[in-house]
């Protein structure tokens, strides 16, 4: 990114060595400012420097504050302004800057720059958000990603203003805000914060049966991710591909991580959002800050014109996928973030994206949600950001030149000179001109409409149900089990019966067994089918019969859709903790700890107090962490180092059960010498009713570090859960 010439943007202080001013300066150092350059003195916004500032004007030392004091008015002022309205939708995000770059030209199918000239390296800025939840809330909550990538191309800005799940809720622009009203905490005593489960938005959706397949997804562990940086994203809409000699194909985009697509269960999520309600952020910006710069292969679902109607499915819903075993994705190129941003306010909250920010070789398709969405991101910038020249804060600027006649406005930054502001102009000598296509004029696909002005729904869109179904079929059991706790959990919470008993009437319709067991759960009958009419969000008398319909799937399984098939080769990046205190073996330790960390796993000492530990051969390991501060849930596996000492220590201390625990809970891999057998006996694992059932493949005694390497890459053992109850 260009950086502005504003004082504002200005780099930090700098030590002789180019380092950041480490913080421990001497604070007999810090008043003396002894080392501070000139342009480092605190001033007015009018660049007057102030002598004081810790004491307003008064008129004497006791006596009342004086109006003129404008230092002390301008600092209040702008603190008194310092909030803007947070987003309405996915107001929590975490953002970071990054590169694209494509492995091959794509010209075949398009000419955007960006996909065509493989030299190119693209600067990206991906805002990563919940949906439903204020800005300050847990990052854990059971919900939909934002997944917005702004590239800054030399062609001008192009925003893939996507999510974690390939579809949506709706189809329709005309029903997002009745949506997001009903997630959003009820209007009447603004409850509850950043979650779902809550009557409102179970009436809504038990009404709504095309948000049946996305409520799938919602239900599953893809709405509770283990990293940002282990999430898929999708486009989710079909977008077209235009090359230059003005062919058109469909294309579905996509986001592939290359750690993987890993998720947390349930019980750890709102652990996790008591213990670390920032988890996800701190996980991207620690985790960039260190050099472990996630990436994503960029991955592209052609679909020729001419295969428009090939599919069971309109390819203008978006409550559709199109399953990759149909259509395979291509993945074309790499995103890499590499950069924190230095301000979270100037960037991460004041950055605007809009899928209508497209660049000549992409263009839309007339999908109705895409439509209105079209319309609403400037509009909301305008309220949120208050200006219509959001372009123009750094963070929005595109890196290609801007020219046009647009001036003024709240804001205004640039400066425009000359005295032309209109076109046709010949003072001007006729600039700007306009750009012929040859140029790199954008010019919208000529796509041939010969249609009657209606408002209704095409036909093509009535089946809410085979995909729904197709996903719940795809899934591991494991993950259709906790998509039947996650239904259970959320009707569980509502205060209506009759919208619990309505909405698994509408679940019969996905999947008989999710139905019965959910319906078993809450202590309710299965209905034999779902409340008629059924579609009260599209049904309208005289529009024709819209109650739905369940088409048959194109495929049983789609294997893509289940996270038990993703990468589980590394450990890069995982948190293991080490529990050990004094007596430990620091062979034992020591080994398992530069094991894990050649591996590219971070991993942290965890003891009774902070400080170092005495070890058996009697040296000293520093403590990284304490019971008090640390928690199981924040981390991906324990290794419980040996030394007879220290193992029988923590075999009495209940907070290093706890944390063992509820590791073998969420299903993690747990690891130690084979001395440590009878501290597992102290702990559920070894007890009689767990040893009873066959052996656990995600408890390793006495291993090899390699193998325990192999465990934590498996991420969790969830076949766990089915085979035992296991408490918290
Ligand atoms: Fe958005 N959405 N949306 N949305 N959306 C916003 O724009 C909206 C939809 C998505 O990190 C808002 O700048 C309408 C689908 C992301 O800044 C707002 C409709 C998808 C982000 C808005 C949709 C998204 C937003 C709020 C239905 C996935 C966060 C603040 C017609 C493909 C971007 C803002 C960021 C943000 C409207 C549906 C993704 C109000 C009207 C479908 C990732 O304009």
């Amino acid at each position: 990114m260009k950086k502005s010439n504003n004082d504002n943007t200005k780099e930090p202080l700098k030590t002789d060595a180019g380092e950041p001013k480490p913080s421990n300066q001497k604070t007999e150092e810090l008043l003396r400012d002894v080392s501070h350059p000139d342009d480092q003195f605190l001033t007015t916004n009018q660049g007057v420097r102030i002598n004081d500032n810790n004491n307003s004007l008064k008129a004497g030392e006791r006596g009342p504050s004086l109006l003129e004091d404008f230092i002390l008015r301008e600092k209040i002022t702008h603190f008194d302004h310092e909030r803007i309205p947070e987003r309405i939708v996915h107001a929590r995000g975490s953002a970071a800057h990054g590169v694209f770059r494509v492995y091959e030209s794509m010209s075949k199918y398009t000419k955007a720059g960006f996909l065509t000239d493989t030299s190119r390296e693209t600067p990206v800025f991906v805002r990563f958000s919940t949906v439903a939840g204020s800005k300050g809330s847990s990052d854990l909550a059971r919900d939909v990603r934002g997944f917005a990538v702004k590239f800054y191309t030399e062609e001008g800005i192009f925003d893939l203003v996507g999510n974690n799940i390939p579809v949506f809720f709706i189809q329709d622009a005309m029903k997002f805000p009745d949506l997001v009203h009903a997630v959003k905490p009820e209007q009447n005593h603004e409850m509850p914060q950043a979650a779902s489960a809550h009557d409102t938005f179970w009436d809504f959706i038990s009404l709504m049966p095309e948000s049946m397949h996305m409520i799938m997804w919602a239900m599953s562990d893809r709405a509770l991710p283990r990293s940002l940086r282990m999430m898929e994203g999708f486009g989710v809409h079909t977008f077209r591909l235009i090359n230059d000699k003005g062919e058109a194909v469909f294309v579905k985009f996509h986001w592939k991580p290359l750690l993987g697509v890993h998720s947390v269960c349930w019980d750890e999520a709102q652990k996790i959002s008591g213990k670390d309600s920032d988890f996800h952020r701190r996980d991207l910006w620690e985790n960039i800050e260190k050099g472990n710069f996630p990436e994503w292969e960029f991955g592209l679902q052609i679909i020729p014109e001419a295969d428009e109607h090939k599919y069971p499915f309109d390819l203008l819903d978006p409550t559709k996928l199109v399953p990759e075993e149909l259509v395979p994705v291509q993945r074309i190129g790499k995103m890499t973030l590499n950069r924190n941003p230095e301000n979270f306010f100037a960037e991460t909250e004041q950055v605007a994206f809009h899928p209508g920010h497209i660049v000549p070789g992409i263009d839309f398709t007339n999908d109705p949600l895409l439509e209105g969405r079209l319309f609403s991101y400037t509009d909301t910038q305008l309220s949120r950001l208050g200006s219509p020249n959001f372009h123009e804060i750094p963070i929005n600027r595109s890196i290609a030149p801007v020219h046009n006649n647009q001036r003024d406005g709240h804001m205004r930054q640039t400066i425009n000179a000359g005295g032309t502001n209109y076109h046709p102009n010949s003072i001007g000598g006729g600039c700007p001109f306009q750009a012929k296509m040859a140029d790199g004029g954008f010019v919208s696909y000529t796509e041939k409409i010969d249609a009657v002005k209606v408002r209704n729904r095409s036909e093509s869109f009535r089946d809410h149900f085979s995909q729904a179904t197709l996903f719940f079929h795809s899934q591991s059991p494991a993950e259709q089990q906790h998509i039947v706790d996650a239904f259970s959990f959320e009707l569980g919470k509502l205060e209506r019966p009759y919208i619990r008993e309505r909405m698994v009437g509408v679940l019969t319709q996905v999947d008989k067994t999710l139905a019965t067991k959910v319906a078993a759960n809450l202590g309710i009958p299965v209905p034999n089918g779902p409340e008629r009419p059924m579609n009260l969000g599209v049904s309208a008398d005289d529009k024709g019969n819209h109650e739905p319909v369940s088409a048959k799937p194109v495929i049983e399984k789609s294997p893509a859709l289940s996270m038990a098939n993703t990468v589980k080769d590394t450990i890069k990046t995982r948190k293991i903790a080490i529990l050990a205190t004094n007596g430990v073996s620091g062979s034992s330790l020591n080994t398992m700890k530069a094991t894990l960390q050649n591996e590219g796993a971070a991993v942290k000492v965890i003891s009774q107090k902070l400080g170092s530990i005495q070890t058996e051969e009697g040296g000293a390991i520093p403590v990284d962490g304490s019971f008090l501060t640390e928690a199981s849930v924040v981390y991906d596996a324990v290794f419980v180092a040996g030394g007879k000492k220290s193992l029988s220590a923590l075999a009495g201390d209940p907070d290093a059960l706890h944390f063992v625990n509820e590791a073998y809970r969420h299903c993690k891999a747990i690891g130690t010498e084979k001395e440590g057998s009878d501290f597992l006996n102290a702990t559920y694992i070894g007890n009689k009713a767990s040893q009873s059932k066959a052996p656990d493949p995600g408890v390793l005694i006495g291993m090899n570090p390699k193998d325990f390497v192999s465990a934590i890459a498996q991420h969790r053992f969830w076949e766990r859960e089915m085979a035992r109850k296991v408490p918290a």
